[in-house]
């Protein structure tokens, strides 16, 4: 039977490590894209997979486009990675976070539903839904206590998920990742927006770094590992939820140090604490407790924080010295 891919968000981050993994695979991959004129391709073309995905035209608010997107592609398997997915942004843009990260989630479940129940789904959940934590260690049980108008929109998204699964009978399976990270991350996240200053330090194009709340601890792992998480959660008999994480939780300071270290700097003498960077409401600190994903799916996270720093560096050194 021939392998078919459809996924949202194919332009970000982890889009692009999913699409690398599933052509490795053997699958046919197709991407909704929603076309907005700048580019938005440049991480498929970093992995070397830009000709190798089906684009079709589409945007996750948009139902009719999606049940196109199913008919055309004749997908078995659909990731939803689409989301406003920026945390910072989501209290000057809660209206927008709410429709695509939350109601775009029931649109992609509805598209299924209609054109074809018996592909599977899966739904980018998030540790941002855990936010005010109620375990030291988060795991599948852990109560929801998000914090800010992403983390409410996730989990909609993440019951309606559940949701489709207990009354519609859907093979959907909710992904519960903690913070993932790479060269492909986005500027506007805290780990890029470091090593991408490093590098620009480094070489004498800045002088300093300016960045909110250094205490925050979250729980990084390197995306490539955890787009294989994903697709291990599809190929199980039963649909189910997931924690996907590291089990090492850091705060943004530590991150600091380890990255500027890599070049033999010291954060203290670039850093300055800017209020503007600070949130509305915080979440402290999250640390997953994997252990259902290594049971079940078999899976861990095999890249050290150490190497994804020095990883992340690396290539930002390369982009800016090209
Ligand atoms: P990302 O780099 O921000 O990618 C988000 C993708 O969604 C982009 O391709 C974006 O396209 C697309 N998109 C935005 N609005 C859309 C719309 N209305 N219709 C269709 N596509 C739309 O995010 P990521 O880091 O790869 O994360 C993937 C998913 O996992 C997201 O749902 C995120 O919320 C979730 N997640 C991420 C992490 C993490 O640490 N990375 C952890 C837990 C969960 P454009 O580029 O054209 O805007
Ligand atoms: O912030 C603190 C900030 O924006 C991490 C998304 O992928 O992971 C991501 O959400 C921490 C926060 O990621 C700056 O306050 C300090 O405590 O890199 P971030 P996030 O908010 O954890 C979750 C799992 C997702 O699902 C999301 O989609 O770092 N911080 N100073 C800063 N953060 C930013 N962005 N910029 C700063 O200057």
């Amino acid at each position: 039977m021939s392998r078919i891919a459809l996924i949202t968000g194919i332009s970000g981050q982890d889009g692009a490590y999913l699409s690398h993994l599933l052509l490795a695979k053997g699958y046919e991959v197709h991407g909704l894209c929603p076309r907005r004129g700048s580019d938005t391709l440049w991480r498929l073309r970093e992995l070397g997979v830009h000709d190798h995905v089906r684009m079709i035209d589409g945007d996750v608010t948009d139902l009719s486009s999606l049940v196109r997107a199913l008919e055309r592609s004749r997908a078995t398997e659909v990731y939803n990675l689409a989301a406003q997915s920026f945390v910072g942004i989501s209290w000057n843009q809660p209206v927008l976070t709410g429709q695509v990260t939350g109601l775009g989630a029931v649109n992609v479940l509805e598209a299924v539903r209609m054109v074809n129940p018996q592909a599977r789904i899966y739904q980018a959940s998030s540790s941002e839904m855990f936010g005010r934590i109620q375990a030291e260690r988060q795991d599948e049980r852990t109560p929801f206590y998000p914090r800010s108008p992403y983390g409410a929109a996730k989990l909609y998204a993440h019951w309606m998920t559940v949701n489709y699964r207990e009354s519609h009978g859907l093979h959907a399976s909710s992904g519960l990742l903690f913070n993932h990270e790479s060269p492909l991350r986005g500027i506007e996240f805290v780990t890029r927006k470091i090593t991408d200053a490093v590098a620009r330090i480094r070489l004498g194009h800045q002088r300093e770094l300016r960045l909110g709340n250094l205490d925050a601890r979250r729980d990084w792992g390197f995306a490539g590992d955890y787009v294989d998480a994903m697709w291990r959660m599809l190929q199980q008999p039963q649909p189910d939820d997931y924690v996907v994480a590291t089990g090492r939780t850091v705060s943004v300071r530590e991150f600091c140090a380890l990255a500027f270290g890599q070049v033999g700097l010291r954060y203290e003498d670039h850093v300055v604490v800017d209020p503007a960077f600070l949130r509305p409401a915080e979440v402290d600190v999250l640390l997953g407790n994997p252990e259902k994903a290594h049971r079940v799916l078999g899976w861990q996270a095999d890249t050290s924080l150490e190497a994804l720093v020095a990883m992340m560096v690396e290539r930002d050194l390369e982009r800016l010295a090209g």
